[in-house]
């Protein structure tokens, strides 16, 4: 998302949640984020397994005086053809430890070798910050009736702006990053590299399929009726892939997210290899099963309990203890 600074804005103001709100749409803006004005808040999360770390802070110089920012650095995968350069260039090999035949060393490398990728959410409200932090989290049994009196009001009061979403949709950002798009009004969607993979290897593809109509918020809205959209996603969506990346359909994981944290129709498509966010049983729908469980029963989602994990802060989860539901 290369959204330049913005005005000073106090953590608890989260108009841009709420429908209506003012569109953040300037997604071209071009300058970089004020790195060197950022003064750390604290550590939100930490995962050694994913050498991943994620970040409060708060910009401190004119370009944001006060404002808050999630920042979340991200050690990426090797890629084998910058392997030989990796061993040829490195700018020092200082050794750690020997014992007979073993030996460790710390290895520098050039910086065009050692990059660090960075994902940026400025200005970060509250609701961001709840999301990134390390909190316990507790699974949720939703009923259709759950979900029409307890989620649903919830999400209509206070949801994740979808701005950048339609952003894609107009192509007033990521244009240039399309994969493929089916241009039908109903039946058509993008396919985009996801915010989270940095397209330099092959090893944790992420694809995003947004659709093109708004009407969608999750799969609890799906019915027979949205089967020609789906399969345009599945068939057209693997071509590309395997198109542009050469992935066969048989290594990709497509599926859709409930709960979702944007609640504007997509599909994930993954690299079966990869564990990404998101992918276990209590979250991730492959998208296959969805087209079978509505070929079968069109009113599916809507009659089925399903089942998510949410975090035991999240306004949601009070919603369903408040209800005795959880
Ligand atoms: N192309 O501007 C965008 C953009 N945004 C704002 C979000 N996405 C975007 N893609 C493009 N441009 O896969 C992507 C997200 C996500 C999808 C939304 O849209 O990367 P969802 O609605 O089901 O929400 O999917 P989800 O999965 O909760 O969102 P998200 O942000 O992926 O968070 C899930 C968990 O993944 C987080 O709690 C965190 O544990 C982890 N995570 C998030 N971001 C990162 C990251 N950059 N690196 C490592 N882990 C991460």
């Amino acid at each position: 998302m290369a959204e330049g600074p913005r005005p000073k804005r106090r953590r608890e103001e989260e108009e841009d949640e709420k429908p209506g709100a003012a569109p953040h749409d300037g997604a071209a803006a071009a300058a970089p984020f004020p790195l060197a004005e950022l003064r750390l808040q604290r550590v939100l999360r930490e995962s050694a397994r994913d050498k991943a770390v994620f970040l409060h802070g708060e910009v401190t110089g004119p370009s944001g005086e006060g404002t808050d920012a999630v920042i979340i650095l991200e050690k990426t995968p090797f890629q084998e053809e910058k392997l030989s350069d990796l061993l040829k260039k490195h700018v020092k090999l200082e050794l750690q430890m020997r014992n007979d035949i073993y030996s460790t060393y710390h290895l520098y490398p050039p910086p065009e070798l050692s990059e660090i990728k960075t994902t940026v959410v400025f200005p970060a409200t509250e609701k961001h910050i709840q999301k990134y932090l390390r909190q316990d989290v507790h699974l949720v049994r939703e009923t259709w009736e759950d979900y029409t009196q307890i989620t649903l009001p919830f999400i209509q009061s206070q949801s994740f702006s979808v701005q950048w979403v339609y952003n894609i949709l107009e192509k007033k950002a990521e244009a240039d990053r399309i994969v493929h798009e089916n241009p039908d009004p109903c039946d058509g969607f993008v396919l985009v590299p996801d915010f989270k993979w940095n397209q330099n290897q092959l090893d944790d593809l992420y694809l995003i399929a947004l659709v093109r109509r708004r009407d969608l918020k999750s799969l609890r809205d799906l019915t027979a009726e949205h089967l020609p959209l789906l399969r345009n996603i599945l068939r057209e969506g693997e071509e590309a892939v395997t198109k542009r990346f050469g992935i066969a359909p048989s290594r990709l994981r497509v599926y859709l997210h409930y709960q979702p944290s944007y609640y504007h129709l997509h599909v994930h498509f993954t690299a079966l290899g990869y564990e990404a966010p998101g992918s276990g049983v209590e979250r991730a729908h492959l998208l296959a099963d969805v087209i079978d469980n509505l070929a079968a029963d069109p009113a599916f989602y809507q009659k089925r309990a399903l089942t998510f994990a949410l975090r035991a802060d999240e306004p949601l989860f009070h919603k369903f203890r408040e209800a005795g539901r959880a």
